[in-house]
């Protein structure tokens, strides 16, 4: 950094206290990991100062021999990792890639049905406001009263609706998504299915979570979560997928450039192509068991507290957490672990009585700190600090009033941060934290 710290000392200091802030934390958003300083190279390179609008051998601007070679390797790698006959690495992220996706497939006002948002869907499956609602028609599944999905109710809806693509792959779903059945419900129907696979991808690879390979036309996939690559996404056609159209793959590209986006970021496909690397190797997939495993111990160990997960456990990374009968909301909570140390997120949950900026839940996720070299006899730990965490501020109901409830949470945030308990509890987090390097 010294040469950023000449240039610009202000952003120096903030990505300094960035730094700091992940290793004293203990990193427990679902959705978030520590990519790798070959990863964070590749991310910070000169390839960064390339444009190369079109797709390998195909550019529209000169000077692109290594920017092809470096895309040609991100998309054989991903080829083979994951057996699939085509790959782009270009959306920008994962957003990108689900409307990429589409507006290669759908027409203005088209049907397409996923999980509801308020049920663990991500807003690009047709959440309220977001590019997939306005300029498609959404239609939503949600979850059974176990929490969990009921594969024979979204048969029903996608017999009625007749969706012409149905999304399989959640943002807040602790068990196992069930591909072959989503396959089979898309055939009957005619649609496309596409696997969102972005939080489990990581998952899939380590062999501890079944591939939608077999069973959906189109993958898309975010490389920054379980993946523990860059920022970026990855859209990937399978054998299924080319035998329904065997145009798939123009349609994606044409909807990538000009559809969505201008120039690729040469400097994220690298990154991703060395993550691709990484997440090939027998360590990996030691990596993906030991964030499910100690997924489920925290999980088991919450339970013993007293905690109420939703579907009541998890197969996968990730945990949610129903607070209604701790007596407080998510938002508080959340806020209070953070102050405590531990970094979650306030999430909706099945059936939730209150509004996303409240919800009655948190959500929390195991990747990162696997990444640090944490297993099971640490989520013990974590799991005795959330709970005295919750404790202290468990009781805090939100009023039924809305302006009232504005004025309870004022004064809980300015309260919070000078909570004696939890700050001695971020103190022996952050004490604990220094045994686990980052990378
Ligand atoms: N923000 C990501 C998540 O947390 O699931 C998805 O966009």
């Amino acid at each position: 950094m010294s040469k950023l710290n000449s240039t610009d000392p202000e952003i120096a200091k903030l990505i300094d206290l960035e730094a700091k802030r992940q290793v004293q934390v203990l990193e427990m958003i679902a959705s978030e990991n520590y990519a790798s300083r070959a990863v964070r190279e590749a991310l910070g390179s000169v390839l960064t100062n390339k444009y190369s609008e079109g797709f390998p051998k195909k550019r529209y601007y000169q000077g692109n021999a290594v920017a092809d070679e470096v895309e040609i390797l991100a998309i054989e790698r991903a080829k083979k990792l994951f057996n699939v006959p085509y790959v782009n690495v270009q959306p920008l992220s994962g957003s990108p890639a689900n409307s990429i996706v589409y507006l290669a497939l759908l027409d203005y006002k088209d049907k397409l049905m996923g999980l509801s948002r308020d049920f663990g869907g991500h807003i690009t499956h047709g959440g309220p406001l977001s590019l997939s609602a306005k300029f498609f028609t959404p239609v939503h599944y949600t979850l059974g009263k176990d929490g969990e999905l009921d594969y024979e109710a979204i048969e029903k809806l996608a017999l009625k609706e007749k969706p012409k693509l149905i999304i399989c792959g959640f943002t807040a779903y602790p068990r196992i998504y069930d591909f072959k059945k989503f396959g089979e419900i898309a055939d009957k129907v005619g649609a496309y299915l596409m696997a969102d696979v972005s939080h489990v991808t990581g998952l899939i690879v380590a062999g501890v979570h079944p591939s939608p390979v077999p069973y959906a036309h189109v993958i898309t996939t975010t490389t920054h979560k379980t993946l523990r690559g860059p920022r970026g996404a990855m859209i990937l056609i399978t054998d299924k997928g080319l035998k329904k159209n065997p145009d798939l793959p123009k349609l994606i590209e044409t909807a990538t450039i000009p559809g969505m986006q201008g120039g690729p970021h040469d400097n994220q496909t690298a990154a991703i192509a060395v993550a691709l690397k990484e997440a090939s190797t027998p360590q990996f997939k030691k990596y993906g068991a030991q964030i499910v495993k100690n997924a489920q111990k925290l999980a088991s160990e919450l339970i013993k507290y007293g905690f109420n997960l939703s579907s009541g456990g998890t197969d996968n990374h990730l945990i949610l957490i129903d607070l209604t009968n701790k007596k407080v909301n998510g938002a508080m909570a959340a806020l209070a672990l953070e102050v405590a140390g531990i970094v979650l997120n306030k999430n909706g949950v099945p059936f939730d009585k209150l509004p996303p900026y409240w919800t009655s839940g948190i959500r929390l996720g195991t990747p990162a700190i696997t990444t640090r070299g944490m297993k099971e006899v640490e989520m013990v730990k974590i799991a005795s600090w959330m709970n005295q965490v919750i404790d202290e501020v468990a009781g805090n109901e939100l009023p039924e009033d809305k302006e009232k409830r504005l004025e309870v949470w004022r004064k809980f945030k300015t309260e919070v941060v000078k909570n004696k308990k939890l700050l001695r509890i971020a103190k022996e987090v952050k004490i604990f934290c220094q045994k686990y390097p980052v990378p």
